[in-house]
């Protein structure tokens, strides 16, 4: 399900709304719009990180989110908090919030980390360079995206090291943030470069200026009506765009406009599956928003193209439609080199998630024409539990075959993570990932278990 990210600026200097919501029955009413717009999640925020901005003094931005974000909560809206501040991050998630959205990826305040590892919050990392800069001069990059992927990265393994759960990262390229416009299509371009298979990106495009830089170019009569609202169209189409490309979420100031490409772009995804598996056709009517999902993605392997700069894509199974997830499935084995693994056992933790059309179960309400997702576990657990190997890989395959034996399930993603594995330095948690398709499923290469782990 593609994420919508409302965003409400609990600011009176906010660019992009002008300060009309400081009050706060009006904040709050805008969020309630928010929620019924589409918006999945409501990011609220009480200081513009926009170039040029005023700081907010930590205690003045509570001032600001915290009653709203107490009402939204209250009202059943799940809260992100957009702020650099760890005692903000700490208020907002003991208010409600269930994620911290921090642009500076824990880099700007030393204590944000820990905060949010104590919080147990999801965490949304952004790519910053400091304070962003208006004039760009700290834009200079030699490979932006390979920087800001290791950048991100860097980011991500400090908030690990401090006991974020790696599950709960979402990366995000922070357009805009000390990048130009070029770089910042370059980002888009090449997204899914940004993290591994799992990561969660986050893309924030809305009203910002390399929207406001492609437009300029156009003629004047076709611009629309001027100022930070005339962006909301290319804003839509370019959020709409990035789902195709593998974001997780977008965060967007209007909502309606986002929330109809996202249909349309949906419709247009339902109908290309439909194409590739005739009997699984969903009613055209009946596509929801979150049918979206990421365009199949090609694996990039080491290699180069013949120009000598590009990953060179190898076919993966197609993963993308309806899913089945079953994550945090705990399951005790042997599995492992040391003696010491295969005598006392460990803890193995397994995520799975199964490509399946789901629309016939939907629409007649029938078990019998979907995946039981009890059995899956079991089947899962047994694979899990057999004789002992030494490599989750193949734990990792042998639960994946299992998964694809259900019928109807066209691949499968499956992560073994091996938690307490013996490892000498502090460490979050390893896994493996293999994704397979069905042989004669029509998915990706199609022939036999076709794939790549990582
Ligand atoms: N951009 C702004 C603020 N918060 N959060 C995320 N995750 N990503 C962004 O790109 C981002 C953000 C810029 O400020 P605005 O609310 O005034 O547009």
């Amino acid at each position: 399900m593609t994420e919508v990210m409302g965003v409400l600026n609990v600011t009176p200097d906010s660019f992009s709304d002008g300060g009309r919501f400081d009050a706060l029955d009006a904040a709050i009413a805008r969020g309630h719009e928010l929620v019924a717009q589409g918006a999945t999640i409501v990011d609220v925020g009480g200081e513009s990180t926009r170039p040029g901005a005023e700081a907010v003094p930590p205690a003045e931005e509570q001032r600001r989110v915290l009653p709203v974000i107490r009402a939204l909560v209250e009202a059943g809206a799940s809260i992100s908090i957009d702020t650099i501040h760890a005692e903000t991050a700490e208020a907002a998630v003991a208010a409600g919030a269930s994620i911290v959205n921090d642009v500076s990826g824990g880099l700007h305040d030393p204590r944000m980390v820990e905060t949010v590892a104590a919080s147990g919050a999801e965490f949304a990392i952004g790519h910053w360079r400091g304070i962003p800069d208006p004039a760009h001069r700290r834009s200079g990059y030699l490979d932006v995206v390979g920087e800001i992927r290791e950048a991100l990265a860097r980011s991500a393994e400090r908030a690990v090291a401090a006991g974020v759960d790696a599950r709960r990262v979402i990366l995000d390229p922070g357009l805009g943030f000390d990048k130009t416009a070029e770089q910042g299509w370059r980002l888009l371009a090449r997204l899914r470069e940004l993290g591994g298979p799992e990561a969660r990106i986050l893309v924030g495009i809305s009203r910002k200026r390399m929207l406001g830089e492609l437009l300029d170019a156009l003629p004047e009569a076709a611009r629309g009506t001027g100022g930070p609202m005339a962006r909301d169209l290319a804003t839509a189409v370019t959020s709409a765009l990035a789902v195709r490309a593998g974001a997780w979420g977008v965060r967007v100031h209007d909502v309606p406009s986002t929330v109809q490409a996202l249909a349309v772009a949906g419709a247009w995804a339902a109908a290309e599956r439909a194409e590739s598996s005739p009997d699984s056709a969903p009613a055209p009517s009946s596509v929801p928003v979150s049918a979206l999902a990421p365009a199949p993605t090609p694996a990039l392997r080491p290699g180069r193209s013949a120009a000598g700069t590009d990953p060179v894509p190898e076919p993966m199974p197609r993963f993308d439609g309806d899913l089945i997830r079953l994550s945090g499935l705990e399951v005790r084995a042997h599995h492992g080199v040391f003696d010491f693994e295969r005598e006392r056992g460990q803890r193995f933790v397994i995520d799975a998630e199964v490509s399946v059309d789901l629309g016939a179960a939907a629409r007649s309400d029938e078990l019998a024409r979907t995946v039981h997702y009890g059995e899956l576990a079991e089947a899962i657990s047994a694979a899990v539990e057999r004789d002992p190997v030494d490599l989750i890989e193949t734990v990792a395959e042998r639960a994946a075959d299992v998964a694809l034996s259900f019928d109807g399930v066209r691949a499968v993603r499956l992560t073994v993570h091996k938690p307490e594995a013996p490892i000498d330095l502090p460490f979050g948690d390893v896994s493996v990932t293999v994704v397979r398709a069905a042989a004669g499923s029509g998915s990706g290469s199609g022939s036999g278990s076709a794939g790549g782990s990582e």
